[in-house]
């Protein structure tokens, strides 16, 4: 069971995974890191809106009310158990959820006093087959001088006139909510069963060495000026991207990788097996492919981890494989070119980040991360299971919604600051610039129309992270646009040719507006 069997992440995920990749691009482009808020939001003000649909069918007839309950309770178990990492428990949240929806609104419908000697309103709808009582009480009606102004207030309830006494019915409302808040509090109880922070602190203690750790960072890869990006991005500053509503909680202690396919010895590795393997440590730079021009999509760490050439070269991969399929806990897919990860860079089954186990949302307990390649093929997290196997053979998540297969990353440089506002005369621009696996070898700026200049460079321990850069301007008050271009260590300069993240990576200059007052 994973973390995902409540109704509303249930149905999140399930629309995540429905809708179209124009529409998921809006939203992470739109709504950013925050764009699971937006969408949990979003099915919060559907559901509310569909309750209040729900309880208006209930006043025509009670059971219609119930059946639209149960209809939902069942969508919801159905987006829940069609989930790739779905058990039979899976379903139990939202059936639950309908089961006590539908026992609360009998409750509050049980409060509504019939009314003895009320007509309905002429024209009010009643129930077809209530005709006989219709004119039966009709017929009482005529007898008894009407008392409607005497009663409380009268409103069509079920399949007959109901009073509301206001008192009962807020008790019934307020158990009802009740009951909600005690068994919402109950699934977040046993959801956090599945809580990994025990298992991470053991991880903690046990984290093994490197076989060559790496020298402490020179002091030099941090310029140290206010709002440039520090060298290191710390854990809880790090961008998150993936299609997780829910985040996976994966028990290291049962937690396994599988290397199968195109191999001569598939094997399969436990967390404890893969720890004592030669650990590496790297310093790599992560990208997103959805990273526009200037954004916030990259980041960089300090990782530990298994070589994931050495893995592949025990199982054996067959000729003819250029492919490795890796799947996360969550059913989520990447493939990843076979070369690029034996070619001898620092490809690597991760298991800690700056220090410390992964971070659950970073993939807790083994994640991949790949040196120049786009996250969205190569830095599978929570990952399970690489399959060999070829392009021509299979897809990957993001490939089948449409971006490329292959995702090199794309030389890339950013303005930190200043971002809008500075004051007139001397001024430093800084900011970052990256070219995994190549090494960035100049970054230049540009005020307004002026000439290109060289920025000072910071110190980098190697070509697979970014690297910071800075220069003094002179600038006039006024409004002035600043333009910043990386040459990577292959003499290639990036290109000033605009285009937007999808299919491959954006490119083009990053340019910001500056006002000097
Ligand atoms: N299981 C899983 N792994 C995933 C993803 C995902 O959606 N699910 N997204 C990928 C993408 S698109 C990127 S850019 C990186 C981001 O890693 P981060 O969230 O640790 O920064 O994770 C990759 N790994
Ligand atoms: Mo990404």
């Amino acid at each position: 069971m994973g973390g995902d069997s409540s109704p509303v992440v249930a149905v999140g995920n399930a629309a995540v995974d429905l809708s179209p990749s124009w529409l998921k691009n809006w939203a992470i482009a739109t709504f950013g890191e925050n764009d699971k808020v937006v969408l949990i939001g979003g099915i919060f003000v559907v559901i509310a809106l569909l309750a209040a649909g729900f309880g208006v069918l209930a006043r025509i007839r009670l059971g219609y009310g119930r059946l639209a309950l149960l209809a939902f309770g069942v969508l919801g178990a159905w987006a829940a158990a069609t989930r790739p990492d779905a058990g039979m428990l899976d379903v139990l949240p939202s059936l639950l959820a309908a089961w006590a929806g539908a026992a609360t609104l009998s409750r509050i419908f049980r409060r509504l006093e019939p009314v003895e000697n009320a007509e309905p309103a002429v024209g009010e709808p009643d129930d077809a087959g209530e005709v006989a009582g219709e004119v039966a009480g009709e017929e009482a009606a005529s007898e008894a001088p009407p008392a409607r102004l005497e009663q409380p207030p009268v409103m069509l309830a079920g399949e007959r006139l109901r009073t509301i006494d206001r008192r009962s019915l807020f008790t019934g409302v307020a158990t009802g909510a009740g009951v909600a808040v005690v068994t919402g509090a109950a699934g977040v109880w046993l959801g956090g069963r599945n809580n990994v922070a025990a298992e991470r602190a053991q991880v903690a203690a046990e984290l093994p060495k490197p076989v060559e750790p790496l020298p402490p960072l020179p002091a030099g890869v941090d310029f140290k000026i206010p709002n440039l990006s520090p060298f290191v991005t710390p854990n809880h500053d790090f961008y998150r991207v993936d299609t997780a509503l829910a985040l996976p909680n994966v028990d290291p202690n049962t937690w396994s990788l599988k290397i199968h396919g195109m191999v001569d010895r598939p094997i399969e590795l436990s967390f404890a097996e893969l720890l004592k393997r030669p650990i590496v440590e790297a310093d790599l730079t992560l990208a997103c492919v959805s990273n526009p021009v200037g954004g916030q999509y990259v980041g960089n760490a300090r990782w530990l981890g298994v070589a994931m050439a050495g893995v592949l070269r025990e199982a054996g991969i067959k000729a003819g494989a250029d492919m490795l399929l890796s799947t996360s806990a969550d059913g989520w897919t990447a493939g990843t070119p076979v070369e690029v990860v034996m070619d001898g860079r620092n490809a690597l089954f991760a298991f800690a980040m700056n220090g410390e186990p992964l971070p659950v949302a970073h993939g807790f307990p083994v994640r991949q991360v790949v040196p120049g390649l786009y996250g969205y093929v190569s830095a599978t997290k929570w990952v399970v299971d690489v399959n060999v196997t070829r392009f021509d053979e299979a897809t990957a998540y993001w490939t089948d919604r449409g971006w490329d297969a292959k995702g090199p990353i794309k030389t890339q440089s950013r303005i930190d600051t200043p971002r809008n506002k500075t004051k007139p005369g001397r001024n430093v621009i800084a900011g970052v610039a990256w070219a995994q696996t190549k090494g960035i070898a100049k970054v230049e700026v540009k005020v307004d129309d002026g000439p290109w200049q060289v920025a000072k460079l910071a110190e980098v321990p190697g070509p697979d992270t970014w690297r910071q850069w800075s220069i003094e301007v002179d600038l006039a008050s006024g409004m002035h646009t600043l333009s910043c271009r990386a040459t990577d260590e292959t003499g290639e300069t990036q290109t000033s040719n605009g285009a937007p993240p999808e299919p491959s990576g954006a490119t083009g200059y990053h340019r910001v507006l500056i006002e000097t007052t």
